[in-house]
């Protein structure tokens, strides 16, 4: 009877989503959590990347840049709220406080890629290697799972 559930349970996930959040990486106390994108118009000048960052040690840390093989060029963004308006902006780095979750998610934080060169692999069901860069626990290449659609519950996770 358990089994029976466990496995209407996986039948029931979206299998794109179940198969991104498995994904987590390690890079000394941080984890970076389950990185996605989403498929875009074969003419899309960028393209965004999300995850979640986990420091799970006792020091604040910080991601100061990323980069990718498939952009020319990857920056750091984030969303603010501007006389009424959404605009996204380039930060520097973000911290990640002990303890803390740094959230990289549509209208959050995010990975914007530009001057896009292998589009080969921003097609749903591909994944590109996307290196971050810490101030402490130094760099990481994660693997960023293309998707369709936006994983369930990723457009509000940061709506308050
Ligand atoms: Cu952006």
């Amino acid at each position: 009877m358990f089994k029976k559930l466990l496995m209407l349970a996986a039948l029931l996930l979206p299998a794109a989503y179940s198969h991104a959040q498995e994904m987590s990486y390690q890079a000394g106390a941080l984890q970076i959590n389950a990185p996605w994108s989403l498929e875009l118009p074969p003419n899309a000048p960028t393209v965004a990347a999300y995850f979640v960052i986990h420091n799970a040690g006792q020091t604040p840390d910080r991601l100061l840049s990323v980069q990718s093989p498939v952009a020319g060029s990857a920056q750091l963004h984030e969303h603010q709220h501007v006389d009424g308006l959404m605009k996204m902006q380039q930060v520097q780095a973000v911290d990640i406080a002990p303890g803390q979750d740094a959230l990289f998610a549509p209208m959050a934080y995010h990975v914007m890629l530009l001057e896009l060169n292998d589009r080969s692999q921003l097609v749903a069901g591909q994944h590109f290697p996307l290196t971050l860069h810490f101030e402490k626990a130094g760099d990481v290449t994660v693997q960023v799972e293309v998707l369709k659609q936006a994983p369930d519950g990723a457009m509000q996770m940061n709506m308050k």
